[in-house]
């Protein structure tokens, strides 16, 4: 459970439907191109919030199918129905992904409490490893470094994917907690969060930058903080073009451009316009130039 994990995207068919080749192609992209460490299915990249239980389930299935054990799978498998969360954790388990993630519940302004009873349930009913996706920016909920403590001493819950920017409290929480596992979540800060104690990270750009920040991941295991600084602004440069236009319509656009059938977003994402269309093909010559 460290190293470089890609947060796969989940490419569809026009009408919503799931593209089952294109996410075999996918996977095999990370698996046998990128080299990545593991894959994070359902996540805010997979757009899994915008699909039922049937599809999230196929999603989970199809994925274990093409990878087999190749990498380290983890399933997120979090919703606002704690039912549906539970029958998708015991899926995943069934299916044999080697750890559970569950978003922490949103929308709502839940109480820790009711966080903490969220975690409680999950992982009484399912009894699999779980991560923890804390990701203020998108739910809201800011944890303390007691909550974090809490959840972490739930049985089960082996870590947090750290979708957080605060990053001295990763430091404490890692000395804190130094048998658990933390995620970094934003990737133009893969370098920062390293340093900062995470094991690894959970990244959507991976799925094209997964070469770089695994030579990233290992320049600072070597103590090379020259070229680690040198690979982050390098990956930067590409990272800050994906956010200007739309990361997840952008990672699309550009492995379809390389030969991987992505596939379409799913409503009510919006698709690129010609224009940046234009603005996303520059990434395929900076990437195809490096
Ligand atoms: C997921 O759940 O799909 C990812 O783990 C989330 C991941 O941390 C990404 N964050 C979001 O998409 C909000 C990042 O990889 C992000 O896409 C990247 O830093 C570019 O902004």
């Amino acid at each position: 459970m460290k190293g470089i994990m890609t947060a796969l995207i989940t490419p569809f068919n026009e009408d919503g439907t799931l593209n089952e080749k294109g996410l075999r192609e996918v996977v095999r992209q990370n698996i046998d191109v990128m080299k990545v460490d593991g894959l994070y299915i359902g996540g805010s990249t997979g757009e899994s919030f915008l699909m039922d239980e049937t599809m999230r389930k196929e999603l989970l299935k199809i994925v274990k199918d093409e990878a087999g054990d190749a990498v380290t799978l983890i399933g997120q498998i979090g919703s606002l129905n704690i039912e549906e969360a539970i029958r998708l954790g015991n899926e995943a388990k069934e299916l044999g992904y080697d750890a559970l993630s569950a978003i922490t519940p949103y929308y709502y302004k839940f109480s820790f409490e009711e966080i903490k009873s969220y975690y409680q349930r999950i992982t009484e009913e399912t009894n699999h490893p779980m991560i923890v996706y804390s990701i203020p920016v998108l739910t809201g909920t800011q944890m303390t470094i007691d909550d974090y403590g809490e959840l972490l001493a739930i049985p089960n819950v082996i870590g947090v994917k750290y979708s957080d920017t605060n990053l001295s409290r990763l430091t404490k929480l890692k000395e804190l907690y130094p048998d658990k596992v933390f995620f970094g979540g934003a990737d133009d800060m893969l370098l920062q969060f390293i340093i900062s104690g995470a094991d690894g990270a959970i990244g959507s750009t991976y799925s094209l930058l997964g070469k770089q920040a695994k030579a990233l991941f290992d320049a600072i295991q070597n103590s090379d903080l020259k070229k680690a600084q040198s690979l982050q602004l390098e990956m930067n440069q590409v990272i800050a073009k994906m956010e200007n236009i739309g990361v997840y319509q952008t990672l699309k656009h550009v492995l379809k451009e390389q030969g991987v059938d992505a596939g379409f977003m799913k409503f009510p994402f919006k698709e690129l316009t010609d224009d940046e269309k234009r603005q996303a093909t520059e990434i395929v010559d900076i990437l195809a130039s490096g």
